[in-house]
Parts: structure tokens; C-alpha cells; sequence
């Protein structure tokens, strides 16, 4: 194979290597954006038990979740959870988180909230999430849209990371109300009370926004994810469509420049034959 065509399928094999990378970001960031909460103040309404409080940095807004403890005492007592007894929420199992992201962004663009389902030490995943947004703290808060949290009463024990994706929504305070499993049916169809809601994390998401504080662990915990428009919201889904039409000329694009190397040799292999 001559010299130029070796050169030629190196720099194309590049250009497909940097092509890919790229796409890969596109997507991702299609996807979610940045994180914008991280270190964000924030209330809680009830405040949480004494027994599993709230830590300094505040642990809904830290970047970490729960881990599997390597004891045999699962996830709950790692630390990284606040816990809230239902004797202690009322007969709405409401908890309301409103986090102050600190400056208004343009482009929220999704929202996630992690919890525990460790059912064995009475720690019950809750029903649903819903996420609002508003300008000032006492301001109208929009609603974007309503996760189902529901996980088996009778499921092993998992912390999961649930996110809600929109169309991008301008906003400065993030509201978060979280509705605690305060009862359930066993499986003998006795009504049981659930004991314990354990929240670890809260994550914002901006389609254009830094991360001030890097991007979140989220090693070793389950992804579920909705969309505004699926959950009952008022809001469109994000499809990633743009970002794959890109990738599609993009594609296009390299396979064009392949075939043009490619007659261009065979025309120069024809030259050097009729040298
Ligand atoms: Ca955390």
C-alpha cells in the first residue's frame, strides 16, 4: 500500500476516534447537562430525625450517595442518608426540600433525587417525587413534573438515583417535594406502617451550566429516569433528536471523505500502472 494511502486511513481512523469522543460528550450532555446544586443551601420541612440528621457540608447537596456497607448492616447507617420517621411527617407523608442554587439559571434542564429502599431495617423507598421551580424563595413555583419512586415493599435492599428530564426551565430555587410510603399492604393484606424515608442526594442539572463542585458519584446505585411529559408534567421531553442529526452529518461527512480517499487512490493506482 503506498505511503500517502496509509497516512490518508490514519488520519481518517483519527478524525472517526475524535468524531465518536465527541458525540459520546454530546449525547451525554443532551442528556443531563451539569450538575448546578452541588454545596447549595437548602430547607427541609420537616426537619429530619435526631437519629439520622443532616451533616455539615449538608448531605442532600454533597455529590455523594450511599454506599453498601461491607458489614452486614446494608446501606442505611453508612452516613450518607437523612432519615425522616413517619411518626413525625403528617398525614400527607409531605417532606419539602427547597434549595437555593444561588443565582437564577436559564437552562434547568433535570432533576434527580436518590433514596433508599432497605426494607429489612424498616427503610421504604417513597411513593413520589415532584420538582418545581421559582424565581424567589416564596415565589410561584412551577411544577415540572412527578416521579413514581414506588420500589417492592418486599424488594432487596438498593439505593437508587430517580431523574426527571425537561425541556430547559429558567429558575433560581429548586423545589422538591417528597412523598413518604407512610403505610403499605403486606403481603398477608395486613396495612403496615413504614417506619423510615432515606434521602441521600438531590442533583440539579443545567444544559450549559459549570459544575461547581464536580460531577456526582453515583457508583453502585440504580437509575431510573422520566420525563416531564410521561410523569404528568407540562413540559416536552428531551429526545437527544439534534444531537443525533449532528452525528449523523458528522457520519455522513467522514463517510464521504473515506470514499473520496479511496477513489483517489484507486484513480492514482490506476496512474501508476499506466506509468
Ligand atoms: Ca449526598
Amino acid at each position: 500500500m503506498p505511503t500517502y494511502v496509509k497516512v490518508c486511513a490514519l488520519i481518517l481512523l483519527a478524525v472517526l476516534v475524535a468524531l465518536t469522543a465527541a458525540l459520546i460528550t454530546v449525547l451525554a450532555d443532551s442528556q443531563t447537562g451539569s450538575i448546578v446544586s452541588n454545596g447549595a443551601d437548602y430547607s427541609l420541612l420537616p426537619g429530619p430525625s435526631a437519629a439520622y440528621p443532616d451533616g455539615d457540608p449538608k448531605l442532600l447537596t454533597d455529590g455523594a450517595h450511599g454506599q453498601l456497607n461491607t458489614g452486614a448492616s446494608g446501606y442505611y447507617s453508612g452516613g450518607a442518608y437523612v432519615g425522616f420517621n413517619s411518626s413525625a411527617l403528617d398525614q400527607s407523608g409531605e417532606i419539602t426540600v427547597i434549595i437555593d442554587l444561588g443565582k437564577r439559571y436559564e437552562d434547568l434542564c433535570a432533576f434527580s433525587l436518590g433514596y433508599l429502599n432497605e426494607v429489612s431495617v424498616g427503610v421504604f423507598a417513597p411513593e413520589s417525587v415532584s420538582f418545581s421551580v421559582a424565581d424567589s424563595r416564596n415565589g410561584d413555583y412551577e411544577q415540572i413534573g412527578v416521579l413514581n419512586t414506588k420500589q417492592d415493599v418486599a424488594g432487596a435492599s438498593e439505593t437508587y438515583v430517580s431523574t426527571l428530564s425537561c425541556d430547559p426551565v429558567a429558575g433560581r430555587y429548586v423545589k422538591v417535594s417528597v412523598k413518604a410510603l407512610v403505610s403499605y399492604t403486606d403481603a398477608e393484606g395486613v396495612i403496615r406502617n413504614a417506619g423510615w424515608t432515606f434521602l441521600d442526594e438531590i442533583s440539579v442539572y443545567s444544559a450549559s451550566g459549570e459544575a461547581p463542585g464536580g460531577a456526582a458519584d453515583v457508583s453502585g446505585t440504580s437509575e431510573e429516569s422520566g420525563t416531564a411529559e410521561q410523569s404528568g408534567g407540562n413540559r416536552s421531553p428531551k429526545t437527544g433528536d439534534e444531537s443525533v442529526s449532528y452525528a449523523v452529518l458528522a457520519l455522513a461527512a467522514v463517510s464521504a471523505l473515506a470514499m473520496g480517499v479511496a477513489l483517489f487512490a484507486k484513480r492514482r493506482r490506476g496512474i501508476d500502472s499506466i506509468e
